[in-house]
């Protein structure tokens, strides 16, 4: 089976299960087709999407220190999980570069469109640039990572994406990751941080309509894919953010009662009216949590970078 028929098999799956379950979810995993990845860079561009801006202003200000984090007399790897645009690594990689760096830039994404975009543009600019592009899903490509063994290594995942993970799915994660991490090695990892509840609610409820598209593009996706008959208009964006537990939710709820086919999976499905799917998570942060999540995947924090705004927080780990 091919990566990409492996993929689809696996969505399907994930379909079934979550359309058959009460109450029902889709992982937002799969929003992200090549309409997806253009809601997302309009939501990246929204004024109220200050998560952006902000981690950009982190590796804007810090990229010299990071240069200094990274370089390696043997060279390294520069691993980016979920690099999409790579418009903040791109600060990163013009440092590395002006400054003679040896390295290679591995940058991993789920969608192939944005790997290729991705280093297209960077050979646009820098044509000297070693740049490795994988496609694939966080958890798949760690296990290929192991073979990036031959000299130290830099990860970085940015734009809080863990933050689409529960904590005990991010422990997970931290975990693999920590398991192919050499004690050399260093994890730069971004967290939207909890703040004033209205700021992120607002993020996440954009008053356009950005982030309802982008999060009925599951439904698309399900109609094109998989022959199902949503009526996507139906079927509206809800965010609640919970400043308890830190946990921004996103649903598509379902304003009049349907049937639904999605004739592929040979699946019925019924909706009341007000009926939920849950199909994303963001997590908020504090440096307590993080702690605990390092804790727990044995990493140790060694550094921790703030925004201008206080917003957002990149921290170092090492193993
Ligand atoms: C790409 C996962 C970081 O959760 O903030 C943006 C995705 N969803 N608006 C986030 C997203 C709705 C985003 N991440």
């Amino acid at each position: 089976m091919t990566k990409k028929e492996s993929f689809q098999l696996e969505f399907e799956q994930h379909v079934t299960e979550g359309l058959k379950a009460f109450p029902k979810f889709l992982s937002s995993k799969y929003i992200y087709d090549d309409r997806g990845d253009e809601l997302f860079q309009q939501i990246m561009a929204l004024p109220e999407y200050y998560l952006t801006n902000a981690e950009y202003n982190i590796v804007d200000q810090y990229k010299a220190d990071l240069r200094m984090l990274f370089e390696n007399n043997k060279g390294f790897d520069l691993i980016e999980l979920g690099a999409g645009d790579g418009k903040k690594t791109k600060v990163l990689l013009k440092e590395l570069h002006e400054n003679g760096t040896n390295f290679t830039y591995i940058p991993i994404d789920i969608s192939q469109h944005a790997i290729d975009d991705l280093a297209s543009s960077i050979k646009g600019t820098w044509p000297n640039m070693d740049v490795q592009g994988e496609q694939g899903t966080y958890f798949n490509v760690l296990k290929e990572l192991a073979k990036y063994n031959q000299r130290p290594k830099a990860i970085i995942v940015l734009g809080s994406n863990i933050g689409n993970l529960s904590h005990d799915e991010a422990i997970n994660f931290l975990k693999q990751i920590q398991e192919i991490m050499s004690p050399e090695d260093v994890l730069f990892m971004g967290f939207d941080q909890k703040k004033d509840p209205l700021t992120i609610q607002n993020a996440y409820a954009d008053t356009t309509g950005v982030t309802q598209e982008f999060n009925r593009n599951l439904l698309h996706r399900l109609n094109k894919e998989m022959q199902a008959d949503f009526n996507v208009d139906q079927f509206e964006h809800w965010e609640a953010y919970d400043p308890e537990t830190g946990t921004a939710k996103s649903y598509l709820l379902a304003t009049e009662a349907c049937d639904v086919h999605i004739k592929k999976l040979d699946l019925k499905v019924s909706f009341n009216k007000w009926e939920t799917i849950h199909t994303e998570i963001s997590q908020k942060y504090d440096d307590q949590i993080v702690e605990w999540l390092a804790n727990q995947s044995g990493l140790k924090i060694t550094q921790i970078f703030e925004d201008n705004k206080k917003l957002f927080k990149n921290y170092l780990f090492k193993k």
